[in-house]
């Protein structure tokens, strides 16, 4: 009998000193599984007198539930240790934003080439594109800049060396080879823009040795100027969000277009700020014209057929008016800090789309 209680407290000792679920499973085959230690002395019960029997009966079988129950609660203490430590160790915080915070932004010059782009593909103008690295011919000579033009030197070319057929290609110094290119390409009518990066050699406080432009350009028949001021009306309103703007257009000279014009509009100039759409101040923003019949004849098309306009921005300086940013220069300098402030998120989306939705980033 004082046996069976000893038993008792090693066997439960052991038990509660048991220390991960694989030994305790050990101890339990080991002590009351079939061939175990209790089970076995169990069994010889059998051989017992029954006056016997009726004395060790009941202590065999309390000893047995006493080592149930203790392994069953050690099992349940142990389990619910391991269920807490993989908690611990997969905790996730929620307070954590639900993905990795946004890195990097959009340029601003980005963001208005993507605004530029969705307004005019909205109203019917698809995206052309070509080299940057132009022959002279699609830059100036189809554009009616013959050699020895005042022009030429006006545009400030980057020449690259002499190739084998000794002749010199350039930087492009604007968009127009691409409408060249494009009108050489094939039939019109044509309704395109050309957006993307433009040289000339020049670098100071409102220039800088590359700059971006979007160019335009519409050749049908019975084209005329009515299109040409609807169409420039109809991009500032979108592009400045405004209903009412006021454009005036000053009589100018660009050897591509006759009648050729620059683009002003409304604004007031107000402490050191621009503000478009107020005030009696003007601001040039583009230039335009019918697109000259020397340049349709360049391209083999007829004059007398055929007609259309063109106009050219520099979307450098549209992003500075719209967002007033005041340095042309900050744009290219890889400041993180700027990029920071005048960035856009990635999923910002341009103007157009989120007018009367949201307000985006800015
Ligand atoms: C073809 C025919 C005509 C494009 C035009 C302008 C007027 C213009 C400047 C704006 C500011 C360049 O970035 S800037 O310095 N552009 O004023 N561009 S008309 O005329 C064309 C183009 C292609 C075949």
């Amino acid at each position: 009998m004082e046996d069976l209680q000893k038993l008792e407290s090693e066997i439960v000792a052991a038990i509660t000193a048991c220390e991960d679920l694989a030994k305790l499973e050990d101890l339990r085959v080991a002590e009351i599984g079939k061939k175990g230690r209790v089970s076995l002395m169990m069994r010889e019960l059998g051989k017992m007198s029954p006056d016997e029997k009726k004395e060790f009966g009941p202590k065999f079988n309390k000893l047995k539930t006493v080592l149930v129950d203790a392994i069953a609660d050690r099992k349940a203490a142990l389990e619910l240790d391991a269920l807490n430590a993989r908690l611990q160790s997969e905790r996730i915080d929620i307070t954590l934003p639900s993905r990795p915070a946004p890195e990097g932004s959009i340029h601003p010059i980005t963001q208005v080439m993507d605004e530029v782009t969705e307004i005019f593909t909205e109203i019917g103008f698809s995206v052309a594109e070509g080299p940057e690295i132009e022959e002279d011919f699609y830059n100036f000579t189809a554009l009616n800049i013959p050699e020895e033009h005042p022009a030429r030197q006006m545009h400030d070319t980057f020449y690259l060396p002499e190739d084998e057929d000794g002749k010199r290609k350039v930087l492009r110094t604007h968009t127009s080879p691409v409408q060249i290119r494009t009108m050489m390409a094939g039939p019109p009518p044509y309704r395109i823009i050309a957006p993307g990066r433009t040289y000339r050699c020049d670098s100071d406080a409102t220039h800088t040795p590359m700059f971006h432009q979007v160019e335009a350009l519409v050749i049908d028949k019975n084209i005329h100027m009515g299109h040409l001021k609807w169409c420039i009306e109809e991009f500032c309103r979108k592009f400045f969000e405004l209903d009412d703007v006021k454009i005036r257009f000053r009589p100018s000279y660009f050897p591509f277009t006759e009648p050729s014009a620059e683009v002003d509009i409304g604004c007031a100039f107000k402490d050191g700020e621009i503000l478009i759409g107020e005030g009696d101040d003007w601001l040039e923003i583009m230039g335009c014209g019918m697109v000259n019949a020397r340049v349709l004849e360049n391209v083999n098309l007829d004059p007398n057929e055929y007609q259309g306009f063109a106009f050219g921005m520099g979307l450098d300086r549209i992003a500075m008016l719209k967002w007033g940013i005041p340095d042309l220069r900050d744009f290219f300098a890889a400041d993180l800090r700027w990029l920071k402030h005048y960035g856009f998120a990635a999923l910002d989306i341009p103007s157009l789309s989120t007018q009367n939705k949201t307000t985006g980033s800015k």
